[in-house]
């Protein structure tokens, strides 16, 4: 039926899950057509708005147009799109951010209440019945199973090759009936091909044909090249000391520029045969699996720009071979993470001197993105790494602050920080050891002083010395870009 049709389903307090994960495999015609009734409804003065819940980020035909329509109460987990992160940040409506690996198991404990109605883009249907997955599996095979009803998107313009990338695991149980998941390496097969639906509860199917959302790089620039080369001549180093082999142990790699240039500068590194268990493929990891640098990698969904579309559907032989995509439940779960051993390598917004890290709030308070996946894989990887430019809006925001404005990840699960200023290796250090570590390695050189200043004054004077700090200084440097634009002082 039409996407019309099928958006009539939903009424205003449903829940509504949706696929979709960093821009792909999200539904393309259904949320739009919704959108468009709930702005009808509320011209005429009545109350529209719905629950959703997704894998990861979406695209303007989906958080985009649902934003502007101001149809959400609430919206969880993951999200980049600007008008759903204006909403959100202006107060108009709530937002949850969520582990990616909690997600699913949340929804089954009960959480977050019942779901409605599920909308899950698909490549096609099988002769049986069962489902292909499209450019992203995410939460779908929950989705698909606890909804009441169900809105399956059959998108043609997905390569049809897909079929048989995926591998979606149907033995989570809930505790205390679980059992250990047995995978043991990125690329072992555990579950299916294709996903299970009830029949009974598919309600409509509309046809799409249209993209993904495209995901454009910035070109690599000096700063993300040379933070690519103090990761280099670290991984080296490991090496060395023989804390890693030479096929190092399966990466992560997060989403954004820095984590995209990352991965090209590993290229240079001379490495072959590596192997990546992380959530999104982008344009970065599939030069790395074109040239060999990576041998195998297992994620949850793809986050391509037009070229890297352009390049998998060219080579989709060589790559049906390479990757796997599997729900995010499996690809972030902590148990797998912390067997296979992976670096995670995520980027971040701010870090202090003791290695607490934000990753989402800008001044504590603006939310970016969302925590995604970076959780999952830094407190359980064999190595955490998160990255940055060492400032932020041309010099004004330092990036290591005395104090995290708001923390994601705690001192206890960051090991290595990197900006381009250099690399500070946390690993078996004690706070104060760090807080010089941090300054001496990662500052940028305008700010490098005033955090030994702080640091220096908060070692004399703070109330307890084993993690110094002045508290009614502490979140000064943003209170002072808050009322000034600059976190420097103006003398
Ligand atoms: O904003 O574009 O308006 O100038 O943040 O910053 O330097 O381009 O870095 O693209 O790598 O993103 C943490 C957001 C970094 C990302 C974050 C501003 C800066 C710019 C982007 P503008 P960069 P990146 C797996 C893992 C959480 C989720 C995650 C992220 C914009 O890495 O979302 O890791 N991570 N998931 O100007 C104010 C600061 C700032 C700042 C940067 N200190 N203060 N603004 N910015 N630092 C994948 C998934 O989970 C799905």
């Amino acid at each position: 039926m039409s996407a019309e049709q099928a958006a009539e389903f939903i009424k205003p307090g449903m829940t509504v899950a949706m696929s979709g994960f960093t821009g792909a495999g999200y539904p393309k015609a259904v949320p739009g057509a919704l959108a468009a009734q709930m702005e009808r409804q509320h011209a005429a003065g009545k109350d529209f708005k719905i629950n959703v819940l997704t894998g990861a980020s979406t695209a303007p035909e989906l958080d985009g147009v649902l934003a502007k329509a101001e149809g959400m109460n609430l919206r969880l987990p993951y999200m980049s799109d600007p008008e759903l992160r204006r909403r959100i940040n202006d107060g108009n409506m709530e937002y949850m951010d969520i582990h990616l690996s909690h997600v699913a198991q949340h929804a089954w404990f009960g959480f977050y209440g019942k779901i409605d109605l599920a909308i899950v883009e698909v490549v096609g249907v099988t002769a049986e019945g069962a489902l292909i997955p499209s450019s992203s599996v995410g939460n779908n095979k929950t989705w698909l199973e606890m909804a009441d009803k169900v809105i399956i998107e059959v998108n043609s313009q997905q390569p049809a090759a897909m079929e048989g990338m995926h591998d979606v695991y149907y033995g989570t149980a809930l505790p205390p009936h679980r059992k250990p998941i047995d995978l043991r390496t990125v690329r072992d097969r555990i579950g299916q091909q294709y996903m299970n639906v009830d029949v009974n509860k598919i309600v409509a199917v509309v046809e799409t044909d249209a993209p993904d959302r495209l995901s454009p790089f910035a070109p690599v620039d000096e700063t993300s090249e040379k933070i690519a080369d103090h990761l280099l001549t670290f991984l080296d180093s490991e090496i060395r000391a023989g804390r890693l082999s030479e096929k190092l142990l399966p990466l992560q790699s997060g989403v954004g520029n820095i984590a995209n240039a990352v991965l090209a500068g590993l290229s240079r590194g001379g490495y072959k045969g590596l192997t990546a268990y992380t959530e999104v493929i982008q344009d970065g990891m599939l030069e790395l699996i074109k040239d060999g640098t990576i041998e195998f990698a297992s994620a949850t969904s793809f986050s391509l720009s037009s070229e890297g579309i352009e390049e998998f559907n060219r080579n989709v032989d060589h790559y049906r071979k390479r990757i796997l995509l599997r729900a995010q439940e499996i690809s972030n779960h902590p148990e797998i993470i912390r067997r296979l051993g992976c670096i995670a390598l995520n980027g971040m917004i701010e870090a202090d001197i003791y290695g607490n890290v934000n990753s989402t709030n800008v001044l504590g308070s603006h939310v970016m993105n969302g925590i995604g996946g970076s959780g999952d894989f830094a407190r359980n990887g064999y190595l955490s790494v998160f990255m940055s430019p060492s400032t932020a809006k041309g010099g004004k925001i330092s990036g290591i602050v005395p104090m995290a404005s708001h923390v994601d990840h705690t001192e206890h699960d960051t090991m290595i920080l990197i900006t381009e200023q250099g690399l500070a290796d946390l690993r078996g250090h004690s706070p104060k050891q760090r807080a010089q570590i941090v300054i001496d390695n990662c500052a940028h050189p305008e700010y490098r002083p005033m955090l030994q200043d702080y640091f220096d004054r908060a070692c004399k004077e703070s109330y307890g010395k084993h993690t110094p700090h002045l508290l009614g200084e502490a979140l000064s440097w943003h209170e002072r870009f808050r009322q000034t634009g600059d976190m420097r002082p103006a003398n």
